[in-house]
């Protein structure tokens, strides 16, 4: 029986190794496509530099737009949010990180269908190989990630600087900065309640039998409890409020100016951009599920002075490309970028016209990234971003959005 039961185990451990669980950073694939594609659009993210050592300085920057699409059951983004870097463990320090200008030390909030400039300065601290994204986080909904692009940071960890000048002058750093006070504190409070916990351990019967003694003296469990017991109560209880006392005026006295950490909101103010002449009505959006095809019907106005044609498609963080209008090549061996996969019906929309486009996004990283299993959501919206350009180079962004249904066939 025991060696049916190993051998079982084993076999089934063999088999799990041989499914392909690729390392893939912080399961950006496992969020519903519908959060990806229908919270934040990122675009233009960009690394100052994909390799650095430790204590150089690195730039995350690019644009977001919150969805107009926004999800009715997910908290919303122009309630409370905050910019992040997403990287496994402390592995940079943030030295700014900045949205339209704004420092953004705060929380903040971001309107839907607003157009965001943003940019994060972070200095590297623990050498490694990291999947570093944009990170909008929005209260009671949690991390919104944007694309990821590998850095490398070398060197190594013990020679990681970071020091700064206080307001009142002073030097200090902060890798090391008030430690051995928390060990201190930290170890205090814990020998005090360990002693008190010791104290009542030596008063045998413990647990069990003092609960059935209790019950038995009923209203005279309080009996239980001896003169001496209550002087050790006294004696921790004056201690507790002596080093609480003691603490609080030994830190007034060590530390007269200190400032409260700052949890007040900052606003972000639109940045004033030139009118977009193209707007565009979902005539349909379908997912043919055999083909990883996408398939978007719309109706594009153009009121602007140029033609105009669809260069790029973007959704979920995946950006399908119309090689025809665009050459982009991919950041990393990660970005997920189909730099010719994007197909458009009906030529460019001159200036004042009014015409229907069929737009193909058919790539195999709908099925790879797992954007398929919109089809199983009760609420099958999508949304994204179409990037229209103009002969001349000019880049018009509108966001598409609405039902998409399945084709099986
Ligand atoms: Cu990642």
């Amino acid at each position: 029986m025991k060696t049916i039961l190993s051998l079982s185990i084993s076999a089934l451990v063999f088999f799990i190794s041989l499914l392909p669980l690729e390392a893939v950073a912080h399961g950006e694939r496992a969020q519903m496509p519908q959060l990806r594609m229908r919270t934040v659009h990122w675009l233009d993210v960009q690394v100052s530099t994909a390799k650095l050592a430790v204590n150089e300085v690195i730039t995350i920057k690019g644009q977001f737009m919150p969805s107009k699409y926004w999800p009715h059951h997910v908290n919303s983004i122009e309630d409370t949010a905050y910019l992040n870097i997403g990287v496994p463990g402390p592995s940079f320090v943030r030295l700014d990180s900045r949205v339209n200008g704004v420092p953004m030390i705060r929380s903040t909030s971001f309107r839907y269908g607003e157009l965001y400039d943003f940019e994060v300065t972070m200095k590297a601290r623990k050498p490694g190989r990291y999947h570093v994204h944009p990170v909008i986080n929005v209260k009671g909904t949690g991390p919104i990630i944007g694309p990821g692009i590998w850095v490398e940071v070398t060197g190594s960890f013990a020679d990681f600087e970071n020091s700064t000048t206080t307001l009142l002058g002073k030097k200090i750093d902060l890798e090391t900065y008030g430690f051995s006070n928390v060990v201190f504190w930290s170890a205090l409070w814990f020998s005090v309640g360990l002693a008190w916990f010791i104290y009542w351990l030596t008063k045998c019967p413990i647990i069990v039998p003092r609960f059935k003694r209790a019950q038995e003296l009923g209203t005279r469990a309080d009996e239980m409890i001896t003169t001496w017991d209550r002087r050790i109560a006294g004696g921790f209880l004056l201690l507790t409020l002596g080093l609480i006392a003691g603490g609080y005026l030994y830190a007034q006295e060590q530390y007269p100016i200190t400032t409260p950490l700052q949890t007040g909101r900052v606003d972000v103010p639109a940045i004033e951009r030139a009118p977009n002449p193209v707007s565009i009505k979902l005539i349909e959006a379908r997912y043919r599920i055999p083909g990883r095809s996408f398939r978007l019907e719309v109706e594009v106005t153009n009121r602007g002075d140029e033609p105009i044609t669809v260069g790029e498609f973007a959704a979920g963080n995946l950006r399908f490309i119309n090689s025809a209008v665009l050459k982009v090549k991919p950041l990393d061996e990660h970005d997920l970028l189909a730099p010719d996969a994007l197909r458009v019906e009906g030529g460019p929309v001159a200036p004042g016209e009014t015409k229907r486009l069929v737009i193909y996004a058919d790539d195999a990283m709908w099925e790879t990234e797992r954007m398929t299993t919109m089809i199983a959501s009760p609420d099958a919206v999508v949304a994204g971003l179409l990037h229209f350009y103009t002969g001349t180079g000019k880049r018009y962004l509108v966001e598409f959005g609405g039902p998409m249904i399945p084709v099986f066939g």
